[in-house]
């Protein structure tokens, strides 16, 4: 029987299991990639493991998201990273190169090889033909110690392109295709394999912005054959040598298949306030808009803004709006001003800000009260633009051109502009020189590292008890987001190395009274629905809650790395057995649960209601001992002694 890709990455870094959807497989590493707002914790972390260097072939640390810097702490914390990658032998990305997934796509991804990053849209290098998973910060610390990466064997979907994409329509919109199909909750589990004579026709910046997107899928991870159009893009960033052929056997076996058909996909559009609420652009033609923002990780390539470039060439923008740019990266920056684009952007009235996350996590360029947002992203949760009324769509970079120009919701195939096909250029411009090589051990080991008043230690956390007792703290609904939990924006983001200063924010937008009630009732429960803590892989999600005193979190399906964090950090994560118990559990009622034996299925007693609630853990292997060890780093130690 023949091998799709995922399996043969998968067994050619297996570790540990069998691959056996569901089943625990333990991976080994080849890189990992931090960012800065989950970077210092995971390098805290890392130090607390006292080794002398990392032993990954390539970790690099890169400062995208918190580059808004309004008081000392982002600044400090670049200082911190700078300073540690140096002492452990880590690539540092400085502030200015780029939006982590872009630059790791242009000069560090390797077909074939596994990336693990602290950010949930490290699957991007799968568009390289790379078996790339986001995780927490810990996760990515043990991988930086070469432990191997525990996961579930996902099922491989397999996501055949059929066709090539009309004039207009982009990969962008292939991705909003598969979300209206699969929804938010539709990968968990899964790695989606794309296959088929489509996939050919699309370069990698096209493969990696569905790759990117997949995350918001649940999904593992999403990844592309390594092909002749991979060796192009490598060939043009200088890195042929890194390229080789990888692609699924013939008879290659899925557990599922989705067709799509590129020839007939039309403009998409995902409407507030989730990005699986897709339609056709057509469909909202004249909302006005009052904002237009470009660039993230899944479109600021040179490709996506070479495309806008074009539509705007000898345009104003619409009175009615504002239109916001970020360049990817360095490297694209560099060269949409060598070429011109960058003029024929200011030109058509667009405010040009750094290469960085910038407004996808809402570090600036919020929108007004009840705006209407055109973003090229990957995220329209309520409130994570920073304007809680604000309504978020997401589109591709044509859609948002011809958005700009018009000042509604607009369908780039009648914006009057001639289509002009991409190419990939010949060579991309390539200088390293905002990378900063780590010196060699001997030189590492003298390195000093700075940590300014920022940083703040990690807090310890005790062994899990036989019993756990108290109040439910909050009751949610379906799909809360870790944008939820723990909120991101420029007020929150600079507080990522200070836990107990962040846990304040806990749950802020929801119930702005948690964090106090948390700590009056000396901890408690939390109860959600489906799909809970989807999103970002911020462990803060979870060590925040933790730090307030949550003991459990029960809902009726977890999101992957959600429920990996909750390990991580010794908050026990429990599912109810019977979905409709969740009815049987009100906001504070009191309740009991004995937990020492976490396999199987356990009893939980709602004392208030006077009623027995079986729930499991749905956790095996290892995860049960770094449980009862109170979370990893625990674990680690006790394995240590
Ligand atoms: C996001 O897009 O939500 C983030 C910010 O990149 C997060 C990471 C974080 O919260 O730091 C992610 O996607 O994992
Ligand atoms: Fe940055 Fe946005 Fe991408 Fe997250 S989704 S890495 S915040 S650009």
């Amino acid at each position: 029987m023949g091998l799709n890709l995922t399996q043969k990455i998968l067994k050619s870094h297996l570790v540990e299991g069998e691959l056996t959807p569901g089943a625990k497989i333990a991976i080994r590493i080849d890189q990992t990639l931090t960012q800065d707002a989950t970077g210092t914790m995971a390098y805290l972390q890392f130090e607390a493991m006292e080794l002398p260097r990392v032993k990954t072939k390539l970790s690099v640390s890169y400062v995208d998201h918190n580059t808004l810097q309004t008081d000392f702490k982002n600044a400090d914390d670049h200082l911190y990273l700078q300073s540690v990658a140096a002492r452990y032998g880590i690539h540092f990305s400085r502030p200015g190169n780029g939006i982590c997934h872009q630059v790791h796509l242009e000069r560090f991804g390797v077909p074939g090889q596994t990336l693990l990053g602290s950010d949930s849209h490290t699957p991007t290098q799968g568009g390289l033909g790379m078996l790339a998973i986001g995780a927490g910060g810990l996760d990515v610390a043990m991988a930086m110690g070469g432990q191997p990466f525990e996961l579930a064997c996902p099922k491989v979907t397999s996501i055949r392109l059929e066709g090539k994409l009309q004039p207009f329509v982009s990969a962008k919109d292939v991705i909003l295709e598969v979300l209206r199909v699969l929804t938010v909750k539709g990968g968990v589990g899964k790695i989606m394999e794309y296959t088929g004579p489509g996939v050919k026709s699309l370069s990698v910046p096209d493969r990696a912005t569905i790759t990117n997107m997949g995350a918001e899928l649940g999904a593992t991870t999403s990844v592309f054959p390594s092909d002749a159009r991979t060796l192009e893009f490598l060939k043009a960033q200088k890195r042929q040598k890194v390229w080789k052929e990888l692609s699924a056997d013939k008879d290659a076996i899925y557990e599922e298949e989705i067709v799509i058909n590129l020839d007939k996909l039309e403009p998409m559009v995902a409407q507030p306030h989730s990005p699986d609420n897709v339609t056709e652009v057509k469909k909202l033609k004249g909302v006005k808009v009052t904002q237009v923002a470009i660039g993230s990780c899944t479109n600021s390539s040179y490709r996506d803004l070479m495309a806008v470039a074009n539509m705007l060439k000898g345009k104003t923008v619409h009175p009615g709006l504002s239109l916001l740019v970020s360049p990817g990266s360095k490297q694209v920056f560099k060269m949409i001003s060598d070429n011109g684009a960058l003029a024929t952007l200011i030109e058509a009235g667009a405010r040009v800000l750094e290469s960085a996350c910038g407004p996808c996590i809402g570090m600036g360029a919020a929108p007004n009260s009840a705006g209407v947002s055109v973003r090229t992203f990957n995220r329209n949760f309520k409130g994570r633009s920073g304007t809680d009324d604000a309504g978020v769509y997401l589109v591709s970079p044509e859609t948002a051109a011809a958005c700009a120009l018009k000042g509604e919701i607009a369908d780039p195939r009648k914006s009057g502009v001639k289509w002009k096909s991409f190419t990939i250029p010949k060579s991309y411009e390539v200088n390293d020189n905002m990378i900063v090589t780590p010196p060699a051990p001997g030189k590492a080991a003298k390195v000093e590292i700075i940590r300014g008043p920022n940083i703040a230690p990690l807090p310890r956390f005790d062994k899990l008890p036989g019993r756990l007792g108290g109040r439910v703290l909050l009751k949610t609904g379906d799909n809360i987001t870790t944008d939820d939990i723990m909120p991101a924006g420029a007020k929150v983001l600079p507080l990522r190395s200070n836990i107990p200063a962040i846990s304040e924010y806990v749950f802020e937008k929801v119930d702005k009274t948690f964090p106090k009630r948390a700590k009056e009732a000396g901890g408690g429960f939390v109860i959600g629905g489906q799909n809970y803590g989807q999103g970002s892989s911020r462990e803060h999600a979870a060590i925040a809650p933790k730090y307030l005193g949550v003991k459990a979190v029960i809902v009726k399906s977890f999101a992957r790395i959600h429920m990996a964090n909750l390990i991580n950090f010794g908050i026990l994560p429990l599912q109810f057995v019977n979905e409709s118990d969740y009815d049987k559990i009100e906001q504070g009622d009191d309740l009991d649960i004995d937990v020492t034996n976490l396999a199987g299925n356990l009893t939980l007693v709602n004392k208030t209601k006077g009623v027995e609630i079986p729930v499991k853990t749905g956790m095996g292997g290892r995860d049960l001992e770094v449980m009862k060890a109170g979370g990893l780093l625990g674990y680690a130690a006790a394995k240590a002694v």
